[in-house]
């Protein structure tokens, strides 16, 4: 197999950027990687990700990709082994539950950026139908489809991970009458790749960045030496 060279532009809070890394570590890819302010971009990063977002993957130094589930797919591709399933049925089935993890992202956002109660349980309601219908297509423990994981475990980790912070200071119980949720959460949450797609630092600037929203989840989040 062809050796590449492989950058990733970040940030240190996407999840997104996440799913990447989690491949890279899974597959033991070499790469580099960069954060950047998303509220100060470089003009490069229009150039080279026509949405301006993150992850852009940047290929023996003169190529890009952009969109986080097609650098998954081409990482997973140029490297030996799969974290796909060679059963063609099994590897849509995990795409189509892939693509579901986009809208619970969406929610989540709408989540911490809702201004008062009432959207927020509305973001919260829709999160919870999604986790819902994701309970009844989990396949096996402790990951999606039994012992082996593969990238919709990569794309879920990122997901789960919120909820750890949310945990910490509300009593959202978004998991609790859903068993099989539950188990592959504990599952990610000890899997080595995503415990080091991010920094340690982690839980801490996800509650900076949800203070900076001054929405109404910013007002749950105790002030410190207040408790
Ligand atoms: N569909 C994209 C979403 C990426 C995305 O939304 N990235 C966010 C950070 S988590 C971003 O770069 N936002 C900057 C912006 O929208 O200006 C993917 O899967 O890569």
């Amino acid at each position: 197999m062809k050796q590449h060279s492989f950058h990733l532009i970040s940030h240190a809070l996407c999840p997104y950027v996440q799913r990447a890394i989690i491949t890279l570590k899974e597959k033991r890819i070499r790469y580099t990687r960069s954060d950047i302010d998303l509220a100060k971009k470089p003009a490069w990063c229009e150039q080279t990700s026509p949405l301006g977002k993150v992850p852009i993957l940047v290929v023996d130094d003169n190529r890009t990709l952009f969109e986080s589930a097609v650098i998954c797919e081409y990482l997973d591709e140029v490297t030996s082994g799969s974290l796909h399933s060679t059963d063609s049925f099994e590897k849509a089935y995990h795409r189509s539950w892939i693509e579901m993890s986009a809208g619970i992202l969406n929610n989540i956002a709408s989540l911490y950026n809702a201004k008062d109660r009432t959207a927020f349980q509305t973001s919260h309601t829709d999160i919870k139908r999604k986790f819902q219908l994701i309970e009844k297509a989990i396949c096996g423990v402790p990951f999606f489809s039994g012992e082996k994981f593969h990238l919709i475990d990569a794309t879920y980790g990122p997901v789960f991970r919120y909820f750890d912070v949310f945990d910490s200071f509300t009593d959202l119980n978004t998991f609790v009458d859903l068993p099989k949720c539950q188990i592959w959460r504990n599952a990610l949450r000890q899997r080595k790749s995503i415990q080091q797609a991010v920094s340690e630092d982690y839980p801490d600037l996800l509650i900076q960045f949800l203070i900076r929203r001054n929405s109404y989840i910013s007002q749950l989040i105790p002030i410190e030496g207040s408790q």
